[in-house]
């Protein structure tokens, strides 16, 4: 079992206790935007479901939310229109797990980035 808060802010998200500025919707995730954009599309996209991170959501949800979850995201890029199948120039995806990543919020997400060209992955500091 995991150590899931439903204090954090992702789960007063999901029951609607704050806003957000919704991007997609369906019954397996919730999609809004980062409240501090790092690229002019800056997308969380989360699982309704509590988990904590990857490890958590990957090791203990179902099959159909782990299918449904992933289906969400090209579904989200298209609707934006930021892959390329749908007219855009591509993107990138980002989920932190742990503290080394810098996971603020123990809620499960994936970041969703494009609207410019995003550069190499990493600064190198090793
Ligand atoms: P991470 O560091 O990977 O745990 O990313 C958490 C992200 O959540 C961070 O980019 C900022 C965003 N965030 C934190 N609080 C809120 C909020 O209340 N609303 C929205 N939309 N985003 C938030």
């Amino acid at each position: 079992m995991s150590n899931y808060d439903n204090q954090n802010i992702f789960a007063k998200i999901l029951r609607g206790d704050i806003p957000c500025e919704k991007i997609y919707e369906d019954e397996y995730v919730l999609s809004f935007k980062d409240v501090n954009p790092q690229a002019p599309s800056h997308i969380l996209i989360i699982p309704k479901g509590a988990y904590t991170d990857i490890n958590d959501f990957i090791e203990n949800a179902s099959n159909e939310e782990i299918i449904g979850f992933n289906k969400a995201i090209p579904a989200v890029a298209h609707q934006l229109g930021i892959s390329e199948t749908s007219g855009g120039k591509g993107y990138r995806l980002i989920s932190n797990a742990g503290s080394e990543a810098h996971q603020t919020v123990a809620h499960f997400h994936i970041h969703l980035l494009a609207g410019r060209n995003l550069g190499p992955m990493l600064v190198s500091i090793k």
